[in-house]
């Protein structure tokens, strides 16, 4: 098991900080310092403003890095058996994903591989890409399930989520996605499976498997109806709902969502302007996902001004799957938000951050300020503007993950 931040108050020094702390802007500070109390941030500001006489454990120079928040990835699918680079193959020969998916390959084939996974290998190679993010310096991860689809797959697969954060040092947010495709057991049967889906919520919830419900509403997932069933469920549980809508069509997912209170809709290419209104209504983050936009060579752009103008805040995840973006960069999908969508470098960073912890229901990270979290993360870098500018190359140099330094 991992430690725990010992009681002690170390000051982190000499720092370009970029806080994020205000509701827009980098909150640099040159020549900062940072006053870490056990797993919390106590202070931040300039080192020439640092309290007099203060007593501290330990101190370290940071020679002038940047810091920032430890970075959060809102949406993934880490945990699962075998790859797809043969169906990559097959698409670039000219078959569509939905193709793919129809003709039973896609989902349905990583399900297969999945289930055949013993618990120690999902484990093994979940904790191997989780590893990959965390040296970019991610420290806090969402994971959902949905390459199990029975209960008792489902049950594992967020079982190793769990485990995830139990024995590496970041925080895992577990998603429970069974409602992701139809199961092979319940082919033609749709409405029996969401029923099954919904039978299974209360019982995940109750071994402690669950933090937020999510689904796949879209024409090769489930309908609005369908997702609204899943919805309702999660809502007796007292549990948050998040959505993959609107990604390949517009199915009035996100504003369906948004009735529900969703944390984040995600994806969001063919969001109709009732769909935005929705969401700024309700407060739903947007998540953008560019790693499969590109990955699935989509054109149509999500309305990001139509977001931007809404007030609706902006997230950006790896969404790393094996199917529809197997990429494990963060700062690569830094790249792709400003290159492919248009975000300004500033709010790819917020959508890594602030917006992330927003996406996850988690209001104790994101920002660098006295009570939030010490998740922390240091770089080779001059200013945070080359988070998004660079890519193919890692500049995290170090990382605290509730206090206690890790290697990155
Ligand atoms: N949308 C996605 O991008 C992933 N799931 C989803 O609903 C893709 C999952 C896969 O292809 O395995
Ligand atoms: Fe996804």
């Amino acid at each position: 098991m991992k430690p725990t931040a010992p009681t002690t108050r170390t000051l982190w020094r000499h720092a370009r900080l970029a806080t994020l702390a205000g509701p827009t802007g980098w909150g640099l500070v040159d020549d900062g310092a940072l006053l870490v109390d056990g797993e919390t941030i106590a202070w931040v500001g300039r080192s020439a403003d640092l309290p007099a006489g203060l007593a501290v454990d330990a101190e370290h120079d940071l020679g002038g890095a940047l810091v920032t928040p430890g970075l959060i990835d809102c949406h993934t699918h880490l945990v699962y058996g075998g790859q797809r680079a043969a169906e990559f193959e097959q698409r670039l020969q000219g078959a569509s994903y939905a193709d793919i998916a129809r003709a039973g390959g896609g989902i349905r084939s990583t399900v297969a591989a999945t289930r055949a996974a013993s618990e120690a290998e999902l484990f093994a190679s979940a904790a191997r890409r989780a590893r990959v993010l965390m040296a970019e310096g991610v420290t806090t991860l969402e994971v959902k399930s949905g390459y199990g689809l029975s209960l008792e797959h489902e049950a594992r697969c967020l079982h190793v989520a769990r485990r995830l954060g139990a024995e590496l040092p970041l925080t895992v947010s577990t998603t429970c996605l069974a409602a992701h495709a139809l199961a092979p057991e319940f082919e033609g049967r749709p409405d029996d499976y969401i029923d099954a889906v919904c039978s299974w919520l209360p019982q995940l919830q109750a071994q402690g498997l669950v933090d937020a419900v999510d689904a796949f509403c879209e024409t090769i997932g489930f309908s609005a109806a369908q997702t609204e069933r899943v919805f309702a469920a999660a809502q007796r549980c007292g549990l948050p709902v998040k959505l993959h809508a609107e990604q390949l069509s517009d199915q009035g997912g996100a504003a369906l969502a948004a009735r529900y209170g969703a944390l984040s809709c995600d994806h969001l290419e063919h969001l109709s302007q009732a769909g935005v209104q929705a969401m700024a209504a309700s407060g739903t983050v947007a998540a953008l996902l560019p790693g499969a936009f590109y990955f699935l060579r989509e054109t149509r752009l999500p309305p990001l001004q139509a977001l931007r103008d809404a007030g609706v805040p902006l997230a950006v995840a790896s969404d790393h799957n094996p199917g529809s973006s197997p990429g494990l960069s963060l700062l690569l999908m830094l790249s792709m938000a400003c290159t492919l969508f248009r975000l300004t470098p500033e709010e790819a960073l917020r959508g890594v951050t602030v917006n992330a912890a927003r996406a996850l229901g988690l209001a104790d990270r994101g920002r660098l300020a006295a009570g939030q979290r010490a998740d922390v993360a240091a770089w080779d870098l001059e200013h945070p503007n080359e988070l998004a500018y660079w890519f193919g190359h890692n500049p995290c140099r170090r990382v605290l993950a509730g206090g206690l330094e890790r290697t990155p």
